[in-house]
């Protein structure tokens, strides 16, 4: 006889700046709580705690560090709520995160030296995430960086810079790509959707939760771990 233990979905969205994720994010966690569903919502960098204070003072440039420290403490931000992220799953509570470890590399590995060589390689931004919980569904929002301009530019922080973003977004292709090939490959269990987020925000809202609506009832296969 064989028993099979449902647990929650973990999702993840993903996107650039100015492409309506932190809008998204929310609504999608309306909606699910509306339909009854058990979730939390997680916000990466988590800015409250201890490590995520000292992230929030480097992306408001009132503090300085190395690439290499900052990059570890995203990734430390997100080792400290694994487990967290994990219990919730189990526990039958889905977990919706606004951002995870693609953003952490994705954001790193577009840092360039003044001569524009890879200030960090992809390799070592992705060490660190290895062994992350793996998300069951990550929702890539996707925007032109002429849409973003259009949209009224980026904010004030670190990294909210034209040229920055588009590195950004060349790295995410590259990310969503390898994890699509290794769905394919059937070596994760991770599904890596592309959402054209340049469209009116009601259409986005609708097609998001048509890629999460048959996830709600829970997931058969067991938590699975990133890169390993
Ligand atoms: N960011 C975010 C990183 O550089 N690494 C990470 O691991 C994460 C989660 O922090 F520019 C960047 C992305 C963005 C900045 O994020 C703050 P929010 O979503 O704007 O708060
Ligand atoms: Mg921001």
């Amino acid at each position: 006889m064989s028993i099979s233990l449902k647990r929650a979905p973990f999702v993840v969205i993903e996107g650039l700046d100015r492409s309506g994720k932190t809008t998204q994010t929310t609504r999608l966690y309306d909606r699910l709580k509306e339909a009854g569903v058990a979730v939390e919502l997680i916000k990466f960098p988590d800015r409250t705690t201890a490590i995520g204070k000292m992230i929030d003072s480097y992306l408001r440039s009132t503090s300085e560090l190395d690439d290499r420290a900052i990059h570890l403490l995203f990734s430390a931000n997100r080792w400290e709520l694994a487990s967290t992220i994990e219990k919730h799953l189990n526990a039958g509570t889905a977990v919706i995160c606004d951002r995870y470890a693609f953003s952490g590399i994705a954001f790193s590995a577009s840092k360039i030296t003044p001569t524009g060589e890879p200030a960090l390689s992809f390799e070592w931004c992705l060490n660190p995430e290895k062994g992350l919980p793996a998300p069951d569904l990550v929702l890539f929002l996707d925007i032109t960086p002429e849409i973003a301009r259009k949209r009224g530019g980026y904010g004030q922080e670190r990294y909210e810079k034209e040229e920055m973003q588009f590195r950004v977004r060349k790295l995410f292709q590259r990310i969503g790509g390898d994890v699509i090939a290794e769905k394919r490959d059937g070596k994760v269990n991770t599904t890596w959707e592309i959402v054209d987020a340049g469209r009116e925000r009601d259409i986005v809202g609708a097609e998001l939760w048509s890629l999460v609506q048959p996830l709600v009832n829970g997931v058969e296969s067991q938590l699975a771990r990133l890169w390993i």
